[in-house]
């Protein structure tokens, strides 16, 4: 069975590859699926997020990494996967989620979406809080994979010419 894993991952954390790795035991094989529509302005680019997720995902040869447009759930059905996965932190995390699965249910009846909770060490964990700690020159090692590292601080201490 395919299972969709989509979100907006700017940047990937370790509490979202926590729920790739996770995802990857329970299906045959997981897409993460970077969503192109977000509403505010992302610090990565949509191209940038898929090689950060390829480069922590690459020991893990049931995960694809793609890119979408529009309804998840339309993404879902041109894939061929009928479970979208999510991951839940805190109890406000499930208002938004379950309204989300509501919503994705009454688009596509056959959908079903799998809630992975998140595993005790990353449920603070998410990607604003990292961009804010890193902006404000913080450590990030504990929170998210090493490639990302390196890019967070290419971004907020650039390199002087
Ligand atoms: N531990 C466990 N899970 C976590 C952690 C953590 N530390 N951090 C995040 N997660 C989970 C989140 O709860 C979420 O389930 C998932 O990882 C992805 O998180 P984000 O923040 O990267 O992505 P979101 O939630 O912003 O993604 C939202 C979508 C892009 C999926 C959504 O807006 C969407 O489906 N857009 C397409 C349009 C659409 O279909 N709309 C109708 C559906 S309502």
């Amino acid at each position: 069975m395919i299972a969709i894993y989509p979100g907006s991952f700017d940047p990937i954390t370790l509490g979202h590859l926590d729920v790739i790795q996770r995802g990857c035991r329970l299906f045959e094989r997981v897409i993460v699926a970077v969503s192109r529509n977000l509403q505010k302005q992302p610090l990565f680019t949509v191209e940038e997020r898929i090689e950060q997720i390829r480069t922590c995902t690459e020991h893990l040869s049931n995960v694809d990494v793609d890119t979408f447009d529009g309804l998840t759930v339309t993404y879902a059905q041109i894939q061929g996967a009928k479970v979208l996965l999510r991951g839940l932190r805190v109890l406000s995390d499930f208002e938004y989620e379950l309204q989300m699965a509501h919503t994705n249910k009454s688009l596509w009846p056959e959908v079903e979406t799998v809630f992975l909770t998140t595993s005790n060490e990353y449920s603070f964990l998410s990607s604003s809080l990292v961009k804010e700690i890193a902006r404000f020159g913080g450590s990030v090692t504990h929170l998210v994979p090493p490639n990302v590292v390196q890019d967070l601080g290419r971004c907020f201490n650039p390199t002087p010419p």
